[in-house]
């Protein structure tokens, strides 16, 4: 499971008044903290707030670089911030995000080729999230073809069929597992499909059950990757454990720490 740390994001207090603060040792914390517990890469989101994104976004860049070389998944729809940014960033970068629009895509992998970064691209269109199964294929077979012309190989390319709180649109979660069953079919080697979990529980009770039951069931359809709370013990945990039964590693008594242990993971 390549995991992508969320909690580097405006949309959460602290970080929202590390930036307004320009206080870095937040910002220094949640990096090393959310390696420590998992995570491979870190999400970077200035979030709503922030009057200069650019520079907000630049800043909390240089602060994590202080503290770690995790690569850095720079999230913002902006695409004037996102171009004058990614080639900026010291290190490994995935750009997050681009939608299913033909000439977005192709700026976007333009991007991504010419700065060897990674590139998260959503089953989303100019109309927003589909609401159906065959559309969201229909985009991830157009980013597929897309990603092929532009020269851009399956290992930096992540497919994220989006996923919404179960709370306002209840039929989703099992419309995007199969969109994902669907999406696997279409492409050999295959990209990483990627969701931005916790969406899925925003505004409900049982987050973190919800959350990790969830992450569970994609892994069994194909999920590899997720930006998610790497914090969340029990969170991990079910990766490592779902992982496990998809046949990823072996079961032995001891698979979680055994599994920690190779990661290098705080238990
Ligand atoms: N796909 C891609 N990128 C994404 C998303 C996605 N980036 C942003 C988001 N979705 C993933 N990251 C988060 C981060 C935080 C939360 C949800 C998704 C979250 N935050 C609390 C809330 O809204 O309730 C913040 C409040 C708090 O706890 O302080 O849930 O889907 N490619």
């Amino acid at each position: 499971m390549y995991i992508i740390g969320e909690r580097i994001n405006g949309m959460f207090n602290d970080v929202k008044g590390a930036i307004l603060n320009k206080d870095g040792s937040v910002v220094h914390d949640l990096a090393k903290r959310q390696v420590a517990a998992g995570a491979d890469a870190l999400d970077v989101n200035v979030g709503p707030a922030s009057s200069d994104a650019e520079g907000a976004l630049m800043w909390l860049v240089e602060e994590i670089r202080k503290v770690s070389d995790a690569p850095l998944c720079i999230d913002t729809a902006k695409w004037s911030v996102m171009s004058s940014v990614i080639p900026k960033v010291p290190g490994a970068r995935i750009i997050n995000s681009s939608k299913a629009d033909p000439e977005e895509l192709e700026q976007y992998m333009g991007l991504a080729v010419e700065n060897d970064a990674a590139l998260v691209t959503l089953t989303i269109d100019k109309q927003g999230v589909p609401s159906d199964v065959d559309r969201r294929v229909e985009m991830g077979a157009l980013i597929l073809t897309t990603a092929e012309a532009a020269g851009l190989p399956a290992d930096r390319l992540f497919i994220d069929t989006i996923i919404l709180p179960v709370n306002v649109a209840p039929q989703q979660p099992l419309s995007v597992l199969s969109a994902m069953q669907q999406i696997q079919m279409l492409a050999d080697p295959m990209p990483h499909l990627l969701l931005g979990l916790s969406n899925v529980s925003q505004n409900c009770n049982e987050r973190s059950l919800l959350n990790r039951t969830y992450l569970a069931m994609a892994i069994a359809c194909g999920l590899d990757s997720a930006i998610m709370d790497p914090l969340d013990t029990e969170l991990v945990d079910a990766a490592i454990t779902a992982e496990m039964m998809m046949g990823k590693s072996i079961y032995c008594d001891s698979f979680l720490t055994a599994e920690r242990k190779r990661k290098q993971l705080s238990s």
